[in-house]
């Protein structure tokens, strides 16, 4: 018999809290219908989405579901335990886009990759190909490495997804079989369950809190909780690499490996929101703090080492070697979204704007084709690449290809991360062209809302649905404005004047269908430096305008490299839009000089303190792109990052 799709709630994100949460803030829903996330995502439903599933047929990761299944022979292909993800998070995010097309090829391929998960599945609820195929067929033997219960978490994701955007329980019905099995495994000492443990690598624990948000199990909730609370005590040998060398809740920074870190974290604060756990709340907010301050590219990107993937020391923030992996911008932005409904605090919404502008957009090329891994602020001239995942150059696919399905997830949920609401009325976070909804006490606002962002910094905003009780419509004024004005049918206010608090600008009237809120955001290119502390870029300054991060490019640049050039700081940034380029960007020109580099022969690259390069010719005009699109033509320098003059 056909499965219903009765359960169906159009708008219900991945991050669902219980009508019982302790947060600030509640997800809003949101539509994008038009402007620049929508070309991202038109991208990212034509081209990326579509070409998974052949691209897990060539990398391996399906034939392993079918050997699982018994359906195939030969070999386990790849060289990871956690292969099984790529599916999950390509299933997460067809999932994500069956909300706007429920029927179709998608919708076939979808059913079609379910029943190969379905079926790899074992009698007790046990699913993870390597294990089953390659391991020494223990379960659970390796938890350091072995990323049994991340495979899961990203499972669980996936079903809560289909289950939230179909109504259907065929996912769903895997993943309860698996995390059930887990709940009989893992535990405490005395829950008289066998296992004492955590995985390497968290994951498992926001799953099991959204799952227990999709079902109401609270068992779940309890199992994210152990989870969340056996880091940091050991059980792995206490290595920060996996979150095992302090609790969560004792833990002043950030550190390990940064995917790790912000997965658990993201945890960590939905656990504060379901359970009212102050504790956890105070950790989650002193960790947030701790490391936007201090271990932030300006991208947004986090994760200063290849060596480990991990954070560095406080502002030990390296330019070519950032590693600034995609999936850790990924994790960042769930992690500051579920700040932000917590604490209801704007500042979890600047970075999250930060991040999906800069450092997590540029992991994927325009064509929607080619991803990058690492996410460096610059690129040398004469840079070898070392090719691999790890390289500086656009790959079609990665032999740990965790950032591509995970860019797609993202980009096929963001409506999700766009609004909330409270207590008092709706707040936007992000600005689209769309429309944004709430419930207010059981009464509907809609919000429509136009605007050319990031290009332009006017957004216009109309009230469609609205009670007839006063209401406040909060609009997030980004951290990096320096000068806003906005008018809402009655008064226009500008900086000195207008209702802010903590980042809102809070507009609170009885509103009427019809209604609008003209806001202006000066988008004035700017110059921006660094914390003295930050010792890979003292002496530099970066391009930024609005919420985009500028670099220059070689492409940019002819007859030169990037490594001589210095920026002239007194001389004006002039915008300029070229629609032909990069898919449409509005670039930042500056002016600047090649300063001479020696090339006396000399076998020392160093000289006595005092000596200065001269300036070697005239002035220099300089072309900066939005970060989000470099390494899109040829390859060549790039950089971020500017010496001044
Ligand atoms: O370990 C699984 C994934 O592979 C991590 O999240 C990434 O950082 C990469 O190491
Ligand atoms: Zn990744």
């Amino acid at each position: 018999m056909p499965p219903t799709r009765s359960a169906a709630r159009p708008g219900t994100g991945p991050v669902h809290p219980t009508p019982g949460a302790r947060g600030a803030l509640r997800p809003a829903s949101a539509t994008i219908g038009g402007g620049f996330w929508h070309t991202r995502r038109e991208v990212n439903a034509r081209t990326s989405v579509p070409q998974g599933p052949d691209l897990l047929e060539s990398a391996g990761n399906l034939h392993n579901l079918r050997l699982a299944a018994g359906t195939a022979e030969g070999e386990f292909q790849g060289a990871y335990p956690f292969l099984d993800t790529d599916v999950y998070k390509w299933l997460e995010a067809a999932a994500w886009r069956l909300a706007g097309e429920p029927a179709g090829a998608l919708a076939a391929e979808v059913d079609r990759i379910i029943a190969l998960v379905a079926a790899a599945q074992q009698p007790d609820g046990y699913l993870n190909t390597w294990f089953q195929l390659r391991g020494n067929g223990e379960r659970y033997q390796d938890l350091r490495w072995g990323h049994e219960l991340y495979c899961a978490g990203h499972l669980i994701q996936a079903a809560v997804a289909h289950h939230r955007t179909t109504g259907r329980p065929e996912l769903l019905d895997v993943a309860r079989r698996f995390a059930d099995h887990i709940d009989t495994v893992f535990g405490t000492p005395d829950s008289g369950k066998p296992l004492d443990g955590i995985d390497g690598h968290p994951e498992i624990e926001t799953a099991l809190v959204e799952l227990y948000r999709e079902t109401g199990e609270r068992r779940y909730l309890d199992l994210a909780g152990y989870f969340v609370d056996r880091h940091g005590h050991g059980l792995l040998g206490g290595e920060a690499y996996c979150q095992d060398r302090v609790p969560v809740r004792e833990a002043t920074t950030v550190e390990g490996h940064a995917v790790r870190q912000l997965y658990l974290l993201a945890a960590a604060a939905d656990l504060a929101s379901e359970t009212a756990d102050a504790e956890l709340r105070a950790a989650t907010e002193r960790l947030w703090q701790a490391m936007a301050a201090t271990k932030t590219h300006l991208t947004g990107g986090l994760g200063a080492h290849h060596d480990e993937e991990d954070f560095g020391d406080p502002y030990e923030l390296p330019n070519e070697r950032a590693y600034c992996e995609t999936c850790a911008a990924i994790a960042s932005v769930q992690w500051s979204w579920r700040m932000a409904l917590l604490t209801g605090e704007a500042r979890y919404a600047d970075l999250i704007e930060r991040t999906l502008y800069n450092g997590f957009l540029a992991g994927v090329s325009l064509d929607g084709e080619r991803w990058l891994y690492v996410n460096p602020l610059q690129v040398r001239d004469g840079h070898t690449d070392p090719g691999g995942d790890q390289s500086a150059r656009r790959t079609r696919w990665f032999r740990c290809a965790c950032c591509p399905p995970n860019v797609m997830r993202l980009l096929a949920s963001l409506e999700h991360y766009l609004a909330s609401t409270g207590p008092d009325g709706l707040q936007i976070h992000q600005y689209v062209t769309g429309e944004y909804r709430a419930d207010l006490a059981g009464a509907p606002v809609a919000v429509r809302a136009e605007t050319d962002y990031p290009w332009h910094g006017t957004v216009a905003l109309t009230v469609e649905e609205t009670p007839e009780t006063p209401w406040t419509l909060s609009l997030r004024i980004p951290q990096w404005c320096g000068s806003f004005r906005v008018h809402d049918g009655e008064r226009t206010y500008d900086g000195t004047n207008a209702p802010v608090r903590d980042g809102w600008l809070r507009l609170e009237r009885t509103w009427a269908p019809g209604d609008r809120v003209i806001l202006e955001l000066a988008l004035d290119a700017r110059l921006t430096v660094a914390d003295p502390r930050v010792d890979a870029v003292r002496g530099c300054a970066a391009i930024e305008r609005g919420p985009l991060v500028y670099c220059l490019e070689q492409a940019d640049h002819p007859g030169g490299g990037l490594d001589a050039i210095v920026l002239d700081t007194a001389r004006p940034l002039a915008v300029k839009q070229r629609p032909e380029l990069l898919g449409g960007v509005t670039t930042v020109l500056a002016t600047g000089h090649r300063r001479e580099l020696p090339d006396d022969g000399s076998w020392w690259p160093y000289r006595p303190a005092g000596h200065t390069a001269a300036p070697a010719g005239g002035p220099v005009e300089l072309t900066a792109i939005p970060y989000y699109a470099w390494a899109n033509r040829e390859d060549g320098a790039m950089r971020v990052w500017l010496p001044t003059s």
